[in-house]
């Protein structure tokens, strides 16, 4: 998706820096009917491309959770009747929000098993960057997943894990954790490498490279190297972590990263493009694509 979240935007933003919200949970009416018809044909437009492109690409569960929802090319969806199908399911609804909310009003909403998606479609002339996440990355990418009882689970624990690593002083760690599973993780099928992570499964070009280029690393998630990786905002991904089986998350979900946090106070931080000799390599990225938007291979290019 390009998903060019700002820096800033990500981590801490103080409220007052947002436009200031009606509700203190930030929530806003989706304003269905407001949908102009220009907005529901770009859904459409990204709908169909998406759609073309996931099957053998993303993984069952997200397959199968597009199929369970009332989702589907023609409109935008409507928050409420999707909620309707995932309280029966998981227990979760959708609420609208204006875009990014600040840390601690997301992380609350997770910990109530309530996902805010941004109410807004972005532009015909964006289709391929946006700055805040906005109903199709959010809808299309983040609910299909949520039908699935594993990552249902493990989405709340984070939202719970959140508050508390806030307070602890250490949300960057537990952000990459989120960053590398939940935005852009892959999962070994018995047919192949598949994508669950939405920020991969909302962009057309990125489901194409995290799946099929040479250019990035595939490297086998582990926990603690995962928290010591910083990830890259503004791009593609330089490494995807994979896991096993999704079931990998169901521990993930109820571990005390506490203890975690304080062994991995003081250690070493790796770039994104970083493969180290204990990881457990999937594929050996060449790098290429990285490299060649690199300032000196620019200036070797004029
Ligand atoms: N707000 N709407 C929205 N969506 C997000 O994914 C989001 C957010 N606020 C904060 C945030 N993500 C991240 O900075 C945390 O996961 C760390
Ligand atoms: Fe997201």
């Amino acid at each position: 998706m390009l998903q060019q979240l700002k820096e800033s935007a990500r981590h801490g933003l103080a409220a007052g820096e947002m436009h200031a919200p009606a509700r203190p949970d930030w929530t806003i009416d989706q304003g269905w009917s407001n949908y102009t018809s220009e907005e529901h044909a770009v859904w459409r437009t990204l709908f169909e491309r998406q759609s073309k492109l996931l099957p053998g690409r993303a993984c069952d569960e997200f397959i199968r959770g597009m199929q369970d929802l009332p989702i589907g090319p023609e409109q935008i969806p409507d928050f409420e009747q999707m909620s309707k199908v995932l309280r029966k399911r998981t227990g979760w609804e959708v609420v609208a929000v204006p875009g990014l909310v600040p840390d601690d009003v997301f992380f609350e909403h997770l910990a109530n098993r309530r996902f805010p998606a941004g109410h807004f479609i972005r532009k015909p002339h964006e289709l391929d960057y946006l700055e805040e996440p906005d109903v199709f990355h959010d809808v299309f990418g983040h609910v299909p997943m949520l039908v699935n009882p594993v990552i249902a689970d493990y989405i709340q624990a984070y939202g719970e894990g959140g508050l508390r690593a806030k307070r602890l002083g250490v949300l960057e760690k537990l952000a990459r954790v989120y960053w590398y599973t939940v935005e852009f993780g892959l999962v070994q099928q018995p047919d192949g490498l598949r994508i669950y992570g939405a920020g991969i499964a909302s962009s057309a070009s990125e489901t194409r490279f995290a799946v099929e280029d040479d250019s990035p690393n595939r490297i086998r998630f582990e926990l603690e190297r995962v928290m010591q990786t910083r990830y890259r905002i503004d791009d593609f991904q330089e490494t995807y972590f994979v896991l096993g089986h999704l079931d990998e998350l169901l521990e993930l979900a109820h571990i005390d990263f506490a203890p975690l946090y304080e062994r991995l106070a003081g250690s070493p931080e790796y770039e994104a493009g970083t493969v180290l000799a204990t990881d457990t390599v999937v594929t050996r990225g060449t790098g290429r694509y990285h490299a060649a938007k690199r300032p000196e291979a620019a200036r070797g290019m004029a």
